[in-house]
């Protein structure tokens, strides 16, 4: 009976310290808060230098989506403020993303290297707001958070060739990123069904190109102009999001091909018009004038090419001649060796644009130097790719099929979705991604830049599902690829889950709920 009370006590203790845990997502490094001792706000009186003063404004107004209303925001002294926010370069070696917060009972202060470092403390005060948000204001834990992220790519992907979604959706998966403090968005811009990007210089790329999605081959033409890619550009940096565009090449350009048949290298039955023509010089110049003009339009230093799957559709170029004359020119022994050829220029090209090529784990082998380039890892069967990449020196992004695929299901009571014979993709495995690949982040610290997930969307059609499938995982991705621990306790992280719930509901998120899955049944796809 004695045995049984202390065990009792012990477990009360325990929860009651997983309770304690402040409801922040990704876990910072360190926090020690109290739940006794707390600051009320009802308005705030920020100071900060005339540079931040957009984070203090956007601060507000991000409380205020979430329906956080402050009687007022005013600038005032720094003696006077409950908010400060400080930009100390010698703030702490944790880089510039880190911050360290504390709170008093009277004033929130934020310190660190640049503004991206008080971004993130910023984030934290939005995440104690919401989980415990008063009639006007807010009430939040007295203490400090010093934090630092684990990795400096922290990304999602979304493909909006299969289906395309819009300005409005992306901006709010970009604020959802940035409320988790995710900061890279690769944009999967073209790929057979569509091409959806303006490239001035040839505009059929968006008339005859961005016609039709996975589903409907006649769908109306929907892209983005240059103007509105300019517009959540804009809105990205605000969030501290680099967005890196992708222009899928040699395979995958069946959207391009329709525009332009004049540089397609054919394809297969199944993937019809798949590759663009590697065996003439046109081709060259065509994608390097596209590439131009996505050069001077994206800020980010890195292009992603694509270089996937080329094997789908390649086929035609043993009776091609220009491809055959390519070979024998270049003593190029099989279509592999063409398409690393293909690569290496276009690689080449980018170098000349000042921009650093990124490509799938297909491009490991293409003889590409090592500071031309960088790969994303996907082919979880394949974990020689990922040896293969680090052997070689490669900058590597860890996205593996499972966990990282969100077009995979995340329960195996679902049905629309992929599966990987019956492997799939929950949000446990997530959480223990880092423990399982243990060694190679040990062997390579310095190679393996990040953690992303990708949301590929053949069977992914309207906003709903897009919801259904990215949410809560994005909230996992981000505590892989910010958090400290390897391993993440899963009811642990789901007690912390709760208030993204609540706002989820309130912002109108149609989420899954993998604790209660009977409350969120599956939003279904289109049959193929
Ligand atoms: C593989 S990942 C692809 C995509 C598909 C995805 C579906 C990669 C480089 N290629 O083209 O959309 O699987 O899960």
């Amino acid at each position: 009976m004695r045995i049984l009370f202390v065990i009792l006590i012990l477990v009360g203790q325990v929860s009651q310290a997983y309770s304690r845990k402040p409801a922040i997502i990704p876990e910072p490094a360190s926090t020690s808060l109290s739940e006794e001792k707390k600051l009320n706000l009802e308005l705030i009186r920020y100071w900060c230098d005339t540079d931040q003063e957009f984070l203090a404004r956007n601060f507000v107004r991000q409380l205020a989506k979430f329906g956080i209303g402050l009687k007022s925001t005013e600038k005032s002294t720094a003696k006077k403020a409950n908010l400060l926010l400080v930009i100390d370069p010698k703030s702490g070696d944790g880089g510039m993303e880190s911050y360290e917060l504390s709170i008093s009972s009277k004033q929130i202060k934020i310190v660190a290297d640049s503004n991206a470092g008080l971004f993130y403390g910023l984030q934290s005060v939005v995440q104690l707001a919401v989980s415990e948000p008063l009639a006007s204001g807010f009430s939040i834990p007295c203490g400090t958070i010093k934090d630092t992220p684990r990795f400096g790519w922290r990304g999602l992907m979304l493909d909006e060739s299969r289906h395309f979604f819009g300005i409005e959706k992306v901006k709010q998966l970009l604020d959802w990123m940035a409320f988790y403090k995710l900061n890279r968005f690769h944009w999967h811009l073209t790929d057979e069904p569509g091409w959806r990007i303006e490239i001035k210089g040839y505009p059929r790329l968006t008339t005859v190109g961005a016609t039709g999605n996975f589903h409907d081959r006649t769908a109306e033409p929907k892209f983005y102009t240059q103007t509105e890619v300019k517009e959540i550009l804009q809105y990205a940096a605000e969030r501290f999001i680099e967005i890196i565009p992708e222009i899928d090449m040699p395979g995958h350009a069946a959207a391009a091909n329709r525009a332009y048949p004049e540089f397609s290298g054919g394809g297969s039955e199944k993937y019809p018009d798949f590759t663009f023509d590697p065996g003439k010089e046109g081709t060259y110049r065509y994608l390097s004038n596209i590439l131009r003009e996505i050069a001077a339009l994206f800020p980010s230093s890195y292009i992603h090419l694509g270089g996937d799957e080329v094997n789908f559709g390649n086929q035609q170029w043993n009776t091609n001649a220009g491809i055959q004359a390519l070979m024998k020119q270049h003593q190029l022994k099989d279509l592999q060796a063409v398409e690393f050829y293909f690569l290496r220029r276009m690689t080449d090209t980018l170098s000349t644009l000042n921009k650093t090529m990124i490509g799938w784990d297909e491009i490991v082998t293409a003889g590409i130097p090592a500071n031309q380039c960088k790969t994303m890892w996907w082919r979880h069967d394949k974990p020689k790719q990922l040896e293969l990449a680090l052997q070689n020196g490669y900058h590597t992004i860890l996205c593996p099929r499972i966990p990282f695929y969100f077009d995979f299901v995340q329960s195996n009571t679902h049905s629309a979705g992929r599966y990987w014979q019956k492997a799939y993709a929950p949000i446990e495995k997530i959480l223990e991604f880092k423990q399982l690949y243990k060694e190679s982040l040990s062997k390579f610290p310095t190679l393996i830049d990040g953690i992303q997930a990708n949301i590929w969307t053949e069977t992914i059609h309207s906003d709903e599902r897009l919801d259904f499938m990215t949410f809560p995982r994005i909230a996992a991705l981000a505590e892989a690829a910010w958090g400290k621990n390897d391993a993440v306790d899963y009811s642990e992280f789901m007690q912390r889950l709760q208030p993204s719930f609540r706002l989820y509901k309130k912002m109108g998120i149609s989420y899954f709920n993998p604790q209660h899955p009977e409350e969120t049944p599956e939003i279904m796809g289109l049959s193929k």
